[in-house]
């Protein structure tokens, strides 16, 4: 049983891995019976931040709504898995004000690996223009100075990534 909840916080470009890490860890993470909820930011864009664009504002807008809701749920014992793009430091720090217990983790992949994976075809649509304010391309996207953990993806693969997290949490106490 965890003592208390935490929101590991994944941060990093469209494509870098922040949906396949956090799938890997929502199952190991049940696997030992710890209440885990994920909040992926293309899910949260269909449900609870419908109708939300791209803007700096909006982005903002998207991020407050995730992080009040990841307060109540770490605030309740939760593990929380955020993963969202967050490109801007001052809404990171907004969510790690905001959450008792938070962690940053810096999904890390250069934007040349991005634009190779393209699983989705964004980028290409990106770099045609079709896509306005796409980040990495042509929206900034600032890099974490003090994450508690970076996950280099172009290096690791996910199930390690995964491990690296469950390793971090066992250090924190809460496994
Ligand atoms: C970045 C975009 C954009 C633009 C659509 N810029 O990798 P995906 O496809 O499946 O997930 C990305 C998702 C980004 O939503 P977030 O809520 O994580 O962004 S933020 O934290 O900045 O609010 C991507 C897709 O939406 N997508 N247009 N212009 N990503």
């Amino acid at each position: 049983m965890n003592k208390q909840g935490i929101t590991l916080w994944l941060t990093g470009l469209s494509g870098a891995g922040k949906t396949t890490i956090a799938l890997q860890l929502e199952q190991k993470l049940k696997k030992l019976g710890l209440p885990v909820e994920n909040l992926d930011g293309d899910q949260v864009r269909t449900h609870l931040t419908r109708g939300l664009g791209f803007s700096r504002k909006d982005r903002f807008t998207n991020i407050e709504r995730v992080a009040y809701v990841a307060e109540l749920l770490t605030r309740h014992g939760v593990i929380v898995l955020a993963s969202l793009i967050s490109p801007y430091r001052e809404m990171r720090d907004y969510c790690r004000q905001l959450i008792p217990s938070f962690a940053e983790i810096y999904v890390k992949c250069p934007v040349e690996e991005c634009i190779r994976r393209d699983v989705k075809g964004l980028y290409a649509k990106a770099l045609k223009g079709e896509i306005p304010r796409f980040t990495g391309i042509t929206d900034p996207y600032e890099e974490p100075l003090n994450p508690e953990l970076t996950l280099n993806t172009a290096e690791e693969s996910p199930e390690e990534s995964a491990e690296r997290v469950i390793d971090f949490l066992r250090k924190r106490g809460l496994l």
